[in-house]
């Protein structure tokens, strides 16, 4: 008879955060917090130093995006921001571990992923700041809307993956067609109803989707401990799929974990779940404060994991990069921020009938009957005001 499985002797769900944050032995990582690159036995980073280089330029503009998008909403030009900052490697290692016909499914805070796929910055703020939907090209940037219904795009997901699988493109030989899918969710996320139905339905069709948890420690203000008794990578196995945890603070590792996960999910190997272990050091948005449920001794421990500073020590200490180049970067970032700022302050409303226009790729009758009825009630209202002048 096999032995009863243990319960797991982790920290218990009162423990203070401090256990949780403590890097493990199960988490791959391949450059440490001071910037030196490791080896694992499994994992190796096979790229040369002018694409790190490449990979700090994209997290130092990620960064900057944020940042403006967080000054914007503070000036009054957005209405939400959803800070990115401190997750920068999760979101440029994996978004680089995509292929142009793989599909991306985000949540509301991957827009180091939205830059790199070429979301147009204009678009994006434009959700923000109630101007449109959004309204980017899903198509030709194969990056859907966000998705501010928690979980809710893991469905989309499976579903879309359920679908190219239909179509042909696991294990296509053909580069153009395989693909697979990448569906980014939180730690909050993992305990929603809809993201276990999608990891259900992904396992039973070994559908070609890779579910990247982004493990930021913190679900507005409940932390993932409180959530789950085990980490959450594990509980990956109990639905019939790999799961692995990586420092998602490390861009190298993430980077390489998720090209393994995709690579597996074009080749017909079905699903698999990635930790990506790292901290959302801003607010959940800028409609919340941390201080108000998080120690700043917390903040500060995860300070000291910065993504982007580990990648520049590494690149400095081999001579890869210099002062000079950080220079060129800095001026580069403040043309991208004045790019940004640009962008939003140009846009405006577009008229309320056009939303109709976009719920449906074709409307149904429905949808153009109340269209009709929205513009009649807008040009009668408009004719009240004229006469009432
Ligand atoms: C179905 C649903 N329930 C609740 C909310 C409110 N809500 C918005 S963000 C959030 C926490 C999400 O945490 P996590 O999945 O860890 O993602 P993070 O914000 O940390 O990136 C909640 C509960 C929502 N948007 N949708
Ligand atoms: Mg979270």
């Amino acid at each position: 008879m096999s032995q009863p499985v243990q319960p797991w002797s982790g920290p218990p769900v009162t423990a203070g955060l401090a256990d949780a944050v403590t890097a493990s032995d199960e988490m791959v990582q391949l450059l440490t917090p001071e910037g030196r690159r490791v080896q694992h036995p499994e994992f190796a980073f096979t790229g040369d130093d002018a694409e790190i280089a490449g990979y700090l330029r994209e997290m130092v503009l990620a960064r900057r995006y944020d940042q403006e998008g967080t000054s914007l909403q503070r000036q009054g030009e957005l209405g939400l921001w959803p800070p990115l900052l401190g997750q920068e490697a999760a979101q440029i290692g994996s978004g680089r571990a995509v292929r142009d016909t793989d599909m991306i499914f985000p949540t509301y805070r991957e827009h180091g992923v939205a830059m790199l796929r070429d979301v147009p910055v204009a678009n994006m703020l434009g959700l923000f700041r109630g101007t449109s939907m959004g309204d980017w090209d899903i198509e030709a940037t194969r990056f859907a809307q966000y998705q501010i219904i928690i979980g809710a795009q893991t469905l989309h997901a499976t579903g879309y993956a359920m679908g190219i699988q239909h179509d042909g493109a696991v294990g296509n030989p053909d580069p153009e067609r395989n693909a697979a899918v990448l569906a980014f969710h939180g730690d909050g996320a993992s305990s929603q109803g809809d993201v276990n139905e999608s990891y259900v339905f992904a396992a039973s069709f070994r559908a070609p989707v890779v579910f990247f948890c982004t493990n930021n420690q913190w679900a507005i203000s409940e932390p993932t401990i409180r959530q789950s008794r085990i980490p959450l990578y594990q509980r990956a196995w109990g639905y019939g799929f790999p799961g692995i945890r990586v420092d998602g603070n490390d861009v190298l590792a993430v980077k390489v974990v998720t090209d393994w996960a995709m690579e597996r999910a074009r080749e017909g190997q079905g699903p698999a779940f990635i930790e990506a272990f790292t901290y959302r050091m801003g607010a959940h948005t800028t409609s919340d404060d941390p201080s108000k449920y998080r120690l700043s001794e917390e903040t500060e421990a995860w300070r000291r994991k910065d993504p982007i500073e580990r990648v520049k020590t590494y690149l400095l200490g081999v001579g890869a990069i210099d002062e000079a180049w950080l220079a060129d970067l800095d001026a580069e970032a403040d043309e991208f921020g004045e790019h940004v700022r640009a962008a939003c302050k140009s846009l405006r409303s577009e008229p309320l009938a056009h939303r109709f226009d976009k719920v449906f790729r074709v409307p149904t009758a429905e949808v153009e009957d109340q269209r009709d009825a929205h513009i009649s009630y807008l040009a009668g209202f408009e004719a009240a005001e004229g006469s009432s002048r």
